[in-house]
């Protein structure tokens, strides 16, 4: 029999527009598999010309979801241009804002996005309140869901759902897969955590709120510094952040690391979340200054999975190019000469298990996403980058976490590089934030006693050029722009986000991008029901709006979707 192509597009509850498209055998193993991000924008084009100090605010625009991220590198990246070093107080508020967006995002990732593919809440309808009350202790000294009490109302709450007819967000899933393994129990738990987490998130959001006047698009930070100075000195407003950070940190602790916990000894007879990560090699940036000279997490890269030695980064080998996306230029080109010139070519005609349909070209193009590489290496970035760059680079708090989860789930150090090790590394990072977050807020408090300076001053001199760059590590991973700067205007602007790394196409060397190579080998348990697919790609927290960053604004139609 001929092999067969899955088609699943969009992939939902992600941020952006993703299609992917995986060609299986007779056996349901998956042989190749192709990223198709559908939606172009034009962000990098929108900078040329403008005011470099506006860069922050227009780069904020690309996504709706990590709109701190673009806006402080976009910051730092001319901050870098024209040769400033923001004040302390500014450097540490911005470090309070970032741990915000992290609890935030990362507790809406694994809980909202990510969590039913764990979690089969239809499943929770069989649970014993009480067994599951006894059983959240053993995952948690002090559960979260403690009490049979609670336990039964979160249950009768779903079940009202399910008398009414409609599941509500917990409609159109793939309700009884064979891959999901938590018991009734257990997945009661979750879901109690889950509506619980609705109402943490607000508080996390909020604390962006404080320092930046408002989330998502905060607006308290400019070049130089940061503007939010009334707060600052505000102990009212620093009080809010601290007991907010307390009340998300304790929901890390208690709900979200005793969850992945569980989630570890259910799955860990499950192949597809096992199964190696195809791309060996990884790459993340520093980021989170919390005090004068200690930064939270690491700059570096894993190469072939070797932990035993961490790489330092030569940036001038970052490049990206266009074989198998929709751009004129396939040129491999660092960021600073990036070019970013789009070129739509279509899908083709083809079969699918689901019927004729057009098809990704995979021997043309086909994705808005370009193909960054690392001296022509495929990269994986995002919260596991980030500990295994830390474990190799023999960070102690890092190891100490990631130890730890491996010594109380017995999940060996190989299993990292996977669908679960993704997952267990963002709550790991999660957890290391809210273990070391006050640390910055009291750093931040004691250095206000003595000196009150937010912005550094400085000049454009409109008769030079200047280039500068930032890489910072955002909830997706290693974020960077690029800006040159000529005549007072930016003359070009380049931004290479974490999505666009994850999600990258093949490149001229038929190399194909994390997502891809991250499902091939995996089996499904039945092709017409590709939750394997689904809870892979979520396990990257896909971002294409961040991504592509570039709307088709001819209104042309990109794709014909097909909504499972
Ligand atoms: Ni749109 Fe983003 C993050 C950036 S993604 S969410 O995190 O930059 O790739
Ligand atoms: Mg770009």
């Amino acid at each position: 029999m001929a092999a067969k192509r899955i088609v699943v597009d969009p992939i939902t509850r992600i941020e952006g527009h993703l299609r992917m498209e995986v060609v299986v055998d007779d056996n349901n193993v998956i042989q190749d598999a192709y990223a198709s991000s559908t939606l172009w924008r034009g962000i990098e084009l929108i900078l040329k010309g403008r005011d470099p100090r506006d860069a922050g605010l227009i780069t904020q625009r690309i996504c709706g979801v990590c709109t701190y991220s673009h806006y402080r590198v976009g910051i730092e990246a001319v901050e870098n241009a024209l040769g400033i070093t923001p004040p302390y107080n500014a450097i540490l508020t911005r470090t309070l804002m970032s741990q915000a967006l992290f609890l935030h995002d990362h507790i809406v990732h694994f809980y909202h996005l990510h969590g039913l593919d764990w979690c089969d809440i239809t499943r929770a309808l069989e649970a014993d309140p009480r067994k599951a009350s006894d059983l959240a202790f053993k995952y948690a000294d002090i559960p979260i869901a403690t009490g049979a009490d609670e336990l039964t109302a979160v249950q009768a709450r779903l079940k009202g759902f399910v008398a009414e007819g409609h599941l509500g967000p917990f409609a159109n899933a793939y309700w009884g897969h064979k891959t999901y393994h938590f018991t009734p129990e257990q997945n009661l738990i979750v879901l109690s955590h889950y509506l619980k987490a609705l109402e943490v998130q607000r508080n996390a959001a909020q604390m962006l709120a404080i320092f930046g006047g408002k989330q998502p698009h905060p607006q308290s930070l400019v070049v130089g510094g940061v503007t939010c100075v009334m707060d600052l000195l505000n102990p009212n407003r620093l009080g809010e952040y601290l007991t907010k950070f307390e009340e998300v940190s304790d929901f890390m602790n208690r709900a979200y690391y005793a969850d992945v916990k569980m989630a570890a000894e259910a799955y860990i007879g499950e192949d597809s979340v096992l199964k190696g990560s195809g791309v060996q090699n990884f790459i993340a940036a520093r980021d989170f200054q919390i005090s004068r000279n200690e930064w939270l997490f690491d700059r570096g890269m894993v190469l072939d999975g070797d932990l035993g030695r961490a790489h330092d980064v030569d940036e001038e080998k970052i490049t990206e190019e266009a074989t198998h996306a929709w751009y004129h230029d396939d040129q491999s080109r660092h960021p600073y000469n990036g070019v970013t010139d789009p070129n739509y070519t279509g899908f083709r005609d083809g079969d699918t298990l689901q019927g004729r349909a057009k098809i990704i070209d995979e021997k043309g193009k086909y994705t808005w996403v370009k193909a960054p590489r690392y001296d022509d290496r495929v990269m994986e970035v995002g919260p596991l980058a980030q500990m295994l760059v830390g474990y190799a680079r023999g960070n102690e708090k890092v190891r100490a976490v990631v130890d730890n989860f491996l010594a109380e789930t017995g999940v060996p150090v190989p299993a990292l590089f996977s669908t679960l090790g993704r997952t267990a590394g963002r709550m790991l990072q999660t957890k290391l934030i809210a273990d070391h977050g006050k640390t910055t807020l009291l750093n931040l408090v004691e250095n206000l006693k003595v000196d009150q300076e937010t912005c550094a001053p400085y000049v454009i001199d409109k008769n030079r050029e200047y280039q500068g760059r930032a890489l910072n590590d955002v909830p997706r991973g290693m974020l960077g722009h690029w800006v040159k700067i000529k005549n007072g205007v930016i003359e070009n602007y380049q931004c290479v986000v974490p999505t666009t790394w994850n999600a990258s196409p093949m490149d001229s060397a038929s190399q194909h991008g994390p997502y891809e190579a991250a499902l091939i080998g995996t089996r499904l348990a039945d092709p017409s029901q590709p939750l394997e697919i689904i809870r892979t790609i979520h396990s990257f927290d896909p971002c294409l709006a961040c991504a592509v960053h570039v709307m088709d604004y001819r209104g042309n139609e990109l794709a014909n979707y097909r909504v499972e």
